[in-house]
């Protein structure tokens, strides 16, 4: 916006008797209330697996479970910002050893996990269970009472994914400890997996409560198998082969704030480029590639993470000789909700 200059000094006398009424009027010297396009604090940045498997090692030697609310993780930190992975969400991954609980609380952030390495990990959400394997998406809707139970033989991690941030921002912060350790498992632990886990047969009669997902969780071999089928379909110009997890009960994104994408990148694709508002956050889970993100370049490949930050042009190729696997995280549910997503294609 062009600053009146003439009337600096009235500006600046103005502002000292506005003060005591709590109101103010707009300086030579603040920063520019509107900006042409985003200029955003949060930084797209590359954690490399070979950096992190150590860390995680660490973590689950020296790391007490109870230590800083009942969980042990390493967060996913952006330097840009005062806290979070991006502005919106906490992306950390949580280590569990054999025999841990993770005990009972909820909370008004929407939670998802993605299972990194292992097996043998239970989630309980709202007295659902469902089991926490390999490749695994499981969800922990807001203010659903959850706890984590690892019965497996060796030590698991998965990557959590909070909207911490977003409802910090809106000053809606609540939490609750649950009484016990661990809730109690319903009778038939996965109900809601057996009405609607096929996503396309479901019980005539069962009525989902409107805009939520009764879907708690994404089997891998499930995921996989449609994207294996979606391989077949003419490949995506920036994406390759990508498909979204969905509620099943309307076709939207899976959460309210967050959406979940697994993609395939074969290693002779060459990605077209792209940019939007909202920020995301891959996972490679297996072979490599490389993505540019604004002038940065990023050489991924099996465990990594990366951020894209809102509005930075990105494309990715693939490489090596097998296809590249990737889950992504975004907040394009949340932008497209308020009127503010935009992208451009190239
Ligand atoms: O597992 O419930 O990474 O409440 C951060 C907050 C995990 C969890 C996190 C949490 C959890
Ligand atoms: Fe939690």
């Amino acid at each position: 916006m062009e600053i009146v200059t003439q009337d600096a000094d009235a500006r600046r006398a103005l502002q000292q008797e506005l003060e005591r009424f709590h109101c103010r009027v707009h300086q030579p010297d603040d920063p520019p209330l509107f900006t042409r396009e985003p200029r955003p604090d949060m930084q797209s940045l590359h954690w490399r697996w070979c950096d992190l498997a150590p860390l995680l090692d660490r973590l689950g030697r020296e790391v007490d479970l109870g230590a800083g609310g009942p969980r042990r993780t390493l967060r996913l930190h952006n330097p840009g910002l005062p806290y979070g992975t991006t502005h919106t969400f906490w992306a950390s991954i949580q280590v569990i050893l054999p025999g841990e609980v993770a005990t009972c609380h909820r909370h008004t952030a929407n939670a998802l996990r993605f299972i990194m390495q292992g097996e043998g990990a239970w989630t309980t959400v709202d007295g659902e269970q469902y089991p926490m394997n390999e490749g695994d998406l499981v969800l922990t809707p807001a203010w659903g009472w959850h706890d984590h139970v690892h019965r497996g033989s060796a030590p698991m991690i998965w990557l959590d994914v909070l909207d911490i941030s977003l409802m910090r921002m809106l000053r809606a912060t609540f939490f609750d400890p649950y009484e016990r350790d661990v809730q109690e498992v319903d009778a038939v632990p996965d109900r809601t997996w057996r009405q609607f886990g096929s996503g396309v047969m479901q019980p005539p009669g069962a009525k989902p409560a409107a805009n939520s997902n009764p879907l708690l969780a994404y089997p891998a071999a499930m995921a996989q198998a449609a994207l294996q089928a979606a391989a077949g379909l003419a490949p995506d110009p920036h994406d390759d082969v990508v498909l979204e997890y969905r509620n099943p009960t309307n076709g939207g994104p899976a959460m309210t704030t967050l959406a979940q994408q697994l993609q395939l990148i074969r290693p002779a694709f060459r990605g077209r480029r792209r940019r939007h508002t909202g920020s995301k956050l891959y996972y490679v889970l297996r072979g490599q590639g490389s993505s540019t993100v604004g002038d940065q370049r990023f050489d991924w490949s099996a465990g990594d993470f990366f951020t894209v930050a809102p509005w930075a042009w990105h494309a990715h190729e693939g490489r090596g000789t097998e296809d590249a696997l990737l889950f992504q995280v975004n907040d394009l549910p949340t932008m497209k909700a308020l009127g503010y997503y935009r992208e451009e294609l190239a």
